[in-house]
């Protein structure tokens, strides 16, 4: 008798009509099959898909080239699919399940002929973690499968898991002819689906990832009582051996993956690495919150990554301790047969740029979200607890955002309350600070707005309720590592520096160390806070990066009352009373 996964794979199969149908088992040798397919048979706008780079300095590393106008998530042409239009909120694309499921039968209707249909059974988490899913993909991208096996656990023991049951999250992706025109992203919270046409790229393409681990699961988590936000999840341990436990979200250019792999600057501190991009987090029986990673490896930005920025990235690019290593949309060193991006080094004298184009130093020679593919295993700086089943207890909750004015260095929230409302008008400026130009702000809710599977004003009152269900909830801090001074320099030099921040943090947890009380929160002392042999800051900014001076907030809070007001009734009453709490310090 066939098992549920099995019909429904020939469902699959009898809509799609591949050549061939590939259950994968998730090995090594699986994967270097695929490999050499995509090297040496298939190609992607005549392009092989793999390239083989330099065998002694890149050891099992490849090239990927995406199609030029696929490089990115595709926010526009992703949709979330329940029931009423209410539900997915102002903050999705909403279309009717029907309607979305008619037309991605339209264009799975034979997509797959010609093509081997890979078949990805994976796990979400520890596979004996109470909080991990299995999830059954299936794909005709060899690159998709083959960073299936690097971001997830990719285990055909899944299958056994799975059993005659449909308790699996299921994933159906097709490249189709990456046509923009013919390309969509959509979610079916419900039922546990996730359907995706056109795309090979990672977001939309790799469908354990913000698909499944972040819109699927928000919604499974405000239905069983439980987060699924875009954070880092790390460890810090003390010069003493005391570690503690944080998660942070920061929206995109923060410099979220080189915080999660920090190399601090003060003598004695260590970070342990968890996670760079998702954490679940449940309430244990001891009432405090756990974190676990359900990914198991880094889709992380190369541009920009190199040995001053992100030391342990380099180091873990090279580890090679699991198999493979991809790069996409990176440039070619043609003479050594290397990838090479914009930050890395110096610029190569031969390359290739990431279409294939010989380099001649006008344009990039990487994609500015030009990424490496790299098993979290090859990471030293692992924690010992990444896989354990529980997760890790979190101590602490950053939010962060890229704010030239007015926001702290960092600040420490008066409660659970106050530190929902300053996740809830989370922002960042979309261009560098220029002379007291404060950009374009985006608001961007504890950077979950893409990636939020619901109503944002009721994602809010989840994360108020989850707070109320908690006996020790974590402190939330705020960190802003971009204020600039009035001759709109960056004061703050971040990178391993960051370390003092994270510090004063762990001292706030763990014995309340000093801080000033301000309107919006809880801020250091010059005094309490850690400049031993910290270069380059005069201790008159060291003044300015706590400084908050309410009195500059107008615009700031009319801009929040209008970010409020586009979740309508839906926008809990608690948030509202902090922001008019807010809104007195300013008028007073
Ligand atoms: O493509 S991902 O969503 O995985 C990475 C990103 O675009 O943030
Ligand atoms: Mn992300």
């Amino acid at each position: 008798m066939a098992t549920f996964l099995e019909k429904w794979v020939e469902e699959i199969a009898l809509l799609t009509k591949p050549d061939k149908i590939h259950w994968c088992d998730g090995s090594e040798k699986e994967a270097r099959e695929l490999i050499k397919i995509g090297i040496e048979k298939e190609k992607l706008n005549g392009n092989p898909v793999f390239h083989e780079l330099n065998k002694s300095t890149y050891p099992d590393s490849y090239l990927h080239r995406s199609h030029p106008n696929d490089v990115a998530r595709s926010e526009n042409l992703t949709f979330v699919c329940h029931a009423d239009k209410e539900t997915a909120g102002p903050n999705n694309n909403w279309m009717d399940p029907k309607e979305a499921k008619a037309k991605m039968n339209t264009l799975y209707s034979g997509c797959m002929k010609g093509r081997t249909m890979y078949v990805l059974p994976y796990m979400m988490g520890h596979p004996d973690s109470p909080y991990a899913k299995a999830c059954v993909q299936i794909t005709d991208s060899t690159y998709v499968a083959v960073s299936m096996r690097i971001m997830t656990r990719l285990s055909n023991i899944v299958i056994k898991k799975i059993g005659n049951t449909d308790k699996f999250v299921k994933g159906i992706h097709s490249v189709g002819e990456l046509d923009p025109a013919r390309r969509f992203v959509m979610h079916f919270p419900d039922e546990g689906l996730v359907m995706s046409f056109g795309s090979g790229y990672g977001g939309n393409a790799l469908l354990g990832k913000k698909c499944f681990s972040l819109r699927i699961a928000s919604c499974l988590g405000l239905k069983e009582g439980w987060l699924a936000e875009h954070m880092i999840i790390m460890g810090i341990e003390d010069p003493k051996g005391k570690i503690i436990y944080v998660a942070a979200a920061l929206p995109s250019a923060c410099g979220k993956t080189n915080l999660a792999m920090m190399q601090p600057t003060i003598p004695g501190y260590k970070i342990w690495t968890l996670g760079d991009d998702i954490a679940w987090m449940n309430i244990g029986e001891d009432g405090r919150l756990y974190a676990i990673n359900p990914e198991f490896g880094f889709f992380g930005v190369a541009s920009g990554t190199s040995m001053n920025t992100n030391p342990n990235m380099m180091k873990t690019l090279k580890a090679n301790k699991f198999y493979p290593t991809l790069y996409t949309n990176v440039g070619l060193d043609t003479d050594k047969n290397e990838p090479w991006w914009e930050g890395m080094s110096e610029a190569p004298k031969n390359m290739k740029d990431w279409q294939g184009k010989t380099y001649d130093g006008k344009e990039k020679a990487a994609h500015a979200n030009s990424r490496f593919t790299v098993s979290i295993n090859n990471c030293e700086t692992l924690s010992k607890e990444f896989d354990s089943p529980k997760g890790v207890p979190i101590s602490a909750i950053i939010f962060g955002g890229r704010r030239s004015s007015l926001l702290p260095l960092v600040y420490e929230s008066k409660s659970w309350q106050h530190g929902v409302f300053s996740g809830s008008i989370m922002g960042s400026e979309t261009t560098a600070a220029a002379i007291h130009a404060s950009g374009v702000l985006r608001r961007d809710p504890m950077a979950m707005l893409p990636f939020c599977g619901y109503n944002m004003g009721d994602y809010f009152r989840h994360w108020l309720n989850i707070g109320k269900k908690m006996k020790n909830a974590p402190n939330i801090f705020f960190v802003n590592w971009f204020r600039v001074n009035e001759e709109g320099k960056f004061m703050w030099p971040g990178f391993g520096e960051n370390i003092r921040v994270i510090k004063w943090i762990m001292e706030r947890v763990i014995w309340k160390g000093e801080a000033v009380e301000t309107p919006i929160g809880n801020v250091p002392t010059v005094k309490g806070f850690d400049t031993a042999g910290l270069k380059d800051v005069p201790a008159s900014d060291m003044e300015k990066l706590f400084g908050v001076n309410i009195k500059e907030w107008g615009e700031e809070l009319k801009s929040i009352e209008e970010h409020y007001k586009t979740f309508g009734s839906k926008m809990p009453a608690e948030l509202k009373q902090e922001y008019e709490a807010l809104l007195k310090e300013y008028q007073k």
